[in-house]
């Protein structure tokens, strides 16, 4: 594998070779359709979701998988090994899934669902089928399963074409306009059919002039991008600007409770669903980050989600409103304003306000996508409203697709969270958003809550996401969208399966070890050689990839960790500090509250300590991070050896281009985390003047 390596042209199969197909594709395989030719005939759900284009995926799917395995399409009627069966009489999202003596049969009330059970068959492969009879249900966890794309229409001079992006150029534009060949968007979205997710919003939250645009003079584009994901069964959402009425619509104002500006939205909202009949819905990032919104005309959220949820409301649209909102003009020197509270401090007096058709999407922490910090207490804190988890895929904070970093682990945490204590009901933060907590509204129960949503980190690249093991991130975030109970790894080992199946469907065993060596812990490998105890935001400023320990230690974005001679960390308690714990019902606010009862992992995310604080494990604040840190790389150096092993497999057991990809990243991670290290040791080690407890060497 050293030598000559033969990049192929082709986009990456990611988790859908030919030879994940094997098991099905061997078998004799069938659809059953009911006749949907002229009116509705008593099946008003045969129709909802394109059920043409969708059965038409079908029946490809099923003639690719056969005829590249040596199966048939057979008659529905001729004792086939898969029977996939349209039944409009059911109802639902999801499918049912039937063993008896070894054949299958799924069966859907729409053509998206038995697709989604075509690719529950296909992700079984074999266990399909060996497996003692069984009848299963399966539903998605949440009604709305969401991939924001960070996409720019036009190459932004600072973010480039796709913000945050780490995985070459965007899958939908080039050249400042929608691409002409959407091939590619096709295979995303049959990538996202075989997960679960079934919407994706194609711009970035940040709209600037030219992406504004999408909702008027490019409708037909963006029409033909929702062509292009229709197929899959998945749905098109626009980021939009809240103060398009201006800026598109030479409107003087942009008020939310101006009439000229509500009709304004109105009919934009009839042209949208005019061009692209099963839109989803519109994104908006609004007073964040200099992006417009409602506060310019003393109005709050519920007005602004309110004036477009009134507009998307005749067609069945939704309104993703993001609570990503705080003071980012902050003056370093005021102790009083803490990043962490803004969230909580807007949205929760506007709880029960929002209307029906309104998600408040909310990201998983208070701060930024770190790569630890406390669960986001504006979960707990708004059970008359709709709120969506909003997770980041993108690795913005966790190595950019440059370090291997699987975050299952730490969404399954944060997914898990129970919001009440681990004493009460058992209500996590996946029943929260799938409309499930306590005191839950009638009408956030009936809606399923809002579901979940994650930034996207694919791009043009050959392997989608820049180091091909960043595929595992957008596989599993797919799952969890399906059902977030899944265990972590047993959805890596899934993606393994899939990925690296040989032709004839099998995974080389000593390929599964390492793969698992490699990510199975890499998201806490990756916490050790970097963010120590929750304190995040050590990175350097803009691009935030790599360390720099005082980076935006006097800057106005309010991300600060407060380190001096005698100890570091964020005093976020009630007693002395920012009262940010007060956010938090009980038992979490008295839990943060306490140093001795604080978590280790958030101490210094809640708490400023002595360096000579004793933690929960044991050792002192300043041993744990010299101690994680030179054992990060050691694991960083272990991960490189295990990926080395596999250098000598027959060809094709991972194919010769990814494994020579993988070495490239996994040769700059160690040189990263070496950085980081060094950099963070000798930082502590200077402010502290506590030398290592093991003598290593610190700069
Ligand atoms: C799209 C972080 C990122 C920004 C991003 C923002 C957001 O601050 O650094 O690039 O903007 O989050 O979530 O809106």
């Amino acid at each position: 594998m050293r030598s000559e390596i033969v990049v192929d042209p082709a986009p990456h199969a990611a988790w859908l070779p030919d030879g994940a197909l094997a098991a099905v594709g061997r078998r004799r395989v069938a659809l059953r359709l009911p006749d949907l030719s002229g009116p509705a005939q008593g099946h008003p759900r045969a129709r909802p979701d394109n059920s043409a284009e969708v059965t038409s995926t079908l029946r490809t799917e099923l003639t690719r998988a056969t005829s590249a395995h040596g199966g048939a399409v057979v008659d529905p009627d001729d004792s086939p090994d898969v029977l996939l069966a349209l039944v409009p009489e059911l109802s639902g999202d999801g499918f049912r899934f039937v063993r008896d003596d070894g054949r299958v049969t799924v069966t859907a009330a729409t053509a998206t669902a038995l697709l989604h059970g075509w690719f529950h068959v296909v992700r079984l492969r074999e266990a399909a089928f060996t497996g003692p009879d069984a009848e299963e249900s399966h539903a998605p966890a949440f009604a709305l399963r969401v991939l924001d794309h960070w996409d720019n229409v036009d190459v932004h001079p600072v973010m480039g074409q796709v913000e945050r992006g780490y995985a070459g150029g965007s899958i939908f534009y080039a050249d400042g306009r929608v691409r002409e060949d959407l091939s590619r968007v096709t295979a995303y979205a049959r990538l996202l059919a075989a997960t679960g997710v079934d919407r994706v919003c194609i711009n970035n939250v940040n709209v600037h002039a030219r992406e504004a645009r999408l909702l008027t003079d490019d409708l037909p584009d963006v029409a033909r991008v929702a062509a292009a994901l229709r197929p899959y069964g998945v749905r098109t959402h626009l980021a939009v600007s809240f103060a398009a009425p201006m800026t598109l619509g030479g409107l003087p104002t942009s008020d939310p409770l101006d009439d000229d500006v509500r009709a304004w939205w109105r009919r934009a909202a009839e042209r949208v669903w005019a061009a692209v009949p099963d839109f989803g819905g519109f994104v908006v990032k609004a007073d964040s980050e200099g992006q417009p919104g409602p506060f310019a005309y003393g109005r709050d959220h519920a007005d602004g989600a309110n004036l477009l949820a009134e507009a998307v409301a005749p067609h069945g649209g939704v309104v993703h409103w993001r609570a990503f909102v705080y003071d980012h003009t902050q003056d370093w020197r005021d102790r009083s304003t803490d990043r962490a509270r803004a969230a909580y401090d807007h949205f929760a007096p506007l709880d029960g306000r929002f209307a029906e058709n309104v998600v408040v999407q909310v990201k998983h922490g208070p701060i930024d996508f770190q790569t630890r910090e406390a669960v986001s207490p504006v979960l707990a804190g708004m059970p008359s409203t709709r709120l969506a988890l909003e997770l980041q895929v993108t690795q913005e904070y966790t190595g950019q697709q440059r370090h291997a970093c699987y975050l299952a682990p730490w969404w399954s945490e944060n997914l898990g969270f129970r919001p009440w204590g681990e004493d009460g009901d058992g209500t996590a933060v996946r029943d929260v958003v799938a409309g499930l907590g306590p005191n839950a509204s009638a009408a956030v129960a009936s809606a399923g809550g809002g579901g979940i949503a994650a930034v996207s980190n694919v791009g043009d690249d050959r392997f989608w996401t820049g180091h091909p093991l960043a595929q595992a991130n957008l596989y599993a975030f797919g799952r969890l969208a399906w059902d977030p109970t899944l265990d972590p790894t047993a959805i890596l080992d899934e993606w393994i399966g899939l990925t690296f199946a040989g032709p004839d469907g099998t995974v080389h065993a000593r390929v599964r070890e390492v793969l698992h060596a490699v990510l199975d812990d890499s998201w806490r490998t990756y916490e050790s050689y970097t963010a120590p105890l929750g304190v995040g935001f050590m990175v350097r400023p803009g691009h935030h990839y790599g360390p720099d320990v005082d980076g935006y230690e006097y800057t106005p974005w309010g991300t600060y960790h407060f380190a001096d001679r005698d100890g570091v960390g964020v005093d976020r308690t009630r007693a002395t500090g920012t009262g940010f714990t007060g956010q938090y019902p009980a038992p979490w606010r008295d839990v943060y509250e306490d140093r001795a009862t604080c978590p280790d992992e958030l101490l210094l995310f809640f708490h400023h300590v002595p360096y000579t604080h004793v933690l929960r494990s044991g050792v002192t604040v300043i041993q744990h991070v010299y101690d994680t840190h030179f054992a990060g790389v050691e694991r960083v150096r272990e991960m490189v050896a295990a990926w080395e092993s596999l250098a000598g497999l027959a060809p094709g057991a991972v194919g010769a281009d990814l494994h020579a990809r993988v070495r490239e990243r996994l040769a700059e991670q160690l040189r990263s985390a070496v950085e980081w290290r060094d950099q963070i040791n000798t930082y502590f080690l200077r402010k502290s003047g506590v030398a290592d407890a093991r003598g290593r060497t610190i700069y």
